[in-house]
């Protein structure tokens, strides 16, 4: 017959042990298990340690058996509680790297780049606005040309040397990087009949070498307007209006006859140098000379019409092309067309639309 003592202490180890297949499974921090640790094993008031204390009320006969099964315990104690550290040390670098990219709100912000207008667009729309404000609308065409829309229908001849490779970037036998806006107005005028009014910005291409006041790639903005009854009068006052409103009712502006094959007669502007005030002999803009080219214009030649069909007796038009980097360049006082393309932020952030 078992001794009461035995039994009672049986049931209680049991119960134990019941509670270690427990805590394994539920454990999931390092303070719970320090907790259980104590729980178990603290020396003064640990189950273990008040269990050997009952031992003591065990029937003499009973004893060994009863302090076999404190040990056993004793030893399950030990091993849950390594079985659960091990768990949470193989757990702790997820949770650690969890914790890492958590976000932390006393950090300052992650500042995001905002994105910006290019100065040369920004200075193209100014221009546009201008332009909008008197009625013109705004017409694109493509980048790669032909032969006949570059050169052919604006009336040059086959041996013109704008079509030699000391200026045309050509792609293939009869495909080449637009030199000019210009072939636009003969894709207009081709699906469009007078009246028309429009500005073409956009990029062109040339065979240069680059210097304070030429890229091989820059904007150019076209300008077109077909009626009948349109003068060389109503070209200069457009354009002088237009470039007053840009630099001022002071600003100087100078008419010089021009050849080109598509206008007849043909004039090229210029400004005065607004870098260098016409003051400094040794000016890298306007090389001494006071004034600066800014763009071509004319009257379009009666044999563009024709290209066109459109009858050159009824009607008549004006043209110009300008160079949207040279006039921006005196618009934000900056000495070098290069700058524009360098892509350097401390540059381009330095611009916002007046
Ligand atoms: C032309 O390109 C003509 N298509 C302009 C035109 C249009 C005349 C309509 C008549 C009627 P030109 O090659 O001169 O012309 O160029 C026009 C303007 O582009 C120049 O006045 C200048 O402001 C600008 N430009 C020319 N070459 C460069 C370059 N390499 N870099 C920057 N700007 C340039």
């Amino acid at each position: 017959m078992p001794s009461p003592n035995l039994d009672e202490l049986k049931a209680r180890i049991e119960a134990h042990s019941r509670r270690l297949t427990e805590a394994l499974e539920q454990i999931r921090d390092p303070r719970s298990l320090e907790e259980l640790r104590n729980e178990f094993l603290s020396r003064k008031r640990g189950v273990v340690t008040l269990l050997f204390e009952d031992l003591k009320t065990v029937d003499a006969e009973a004893k060994r058996e009863a302090g076999r099964l404190v040990n056993a315990l004793k030893t399950e104690a030990q091993s849950v509680l390594d079985a659960i550290a091990a768990r949470l040390a193989e757990a702790a670098p997820a949770a650690k790297a969890g914790a890492d990219s958590a976000p932390d709100p006393t950090l300052p912000g992650e500042r995001r780049p905002y994105g910006a207008a290019h100065p040369l667009r920004l200075f193209q729309r100014e221009i546009e606005k201008i332009f909008l404000d008197m009625g013109f609308a705004i017409e694109d065409g493509p980048e790669i040309e032909t032969d006949f829309y570059n050169f052919g229908a604006l009336n040059f001849p086959p041996n013109h040397p704008a079509r030699d490779q000391w200026d045309t970037l050509y792609v293939g036998d009869d495909l080449m990087l637009r030199t000019h806006t210009s072939p636009v107005q003969i894709r207009v005028m081709e699906k469009r009949r007078p009246p028309i009014r429009i500005i073409i910005p956009g990029k062109v291409f040339r065979k240069e070498t680059p210097d304070p006041t030429h890229a091989a790639m820059f904007f150019q903005m076209e300008g077109l307007v077909v009626d009948e009854g349109v003068t060389f009068a109503h070209l200069k006052g457009t354009l002088e209006y237009v470039l007053k409103r840009l630099f001022g009712e002071k600003t100087k502006v100078r008419f010089r006859p021009s050849y080109f094959p598509f206008t007849e007669p043909s004039a090229e502007v210029d400004i005065e140098c607004l870098q260098c005030g016409q003051k400094d002999p040794a000016c890298r803009v306007c090389g001494g000379t006071g004034w600066k080219e800014i763009l071509g214009s004319g009257l379009v030649d009666p044999q563009v019409f024709k290209n066109v069909n459109i009858d050159p007796e009824r009607y008549s038009g004006w043209a110009f092309g300008m160079g949207i980097d040279r006039l921006a360049m005196f618009s934000l006082g900056i000495p070098d067309i290069r700058y524009f393309y360098e892509n350097d932020l401390r540059f381009n952030r330095q611009f916002t639309l007046r």
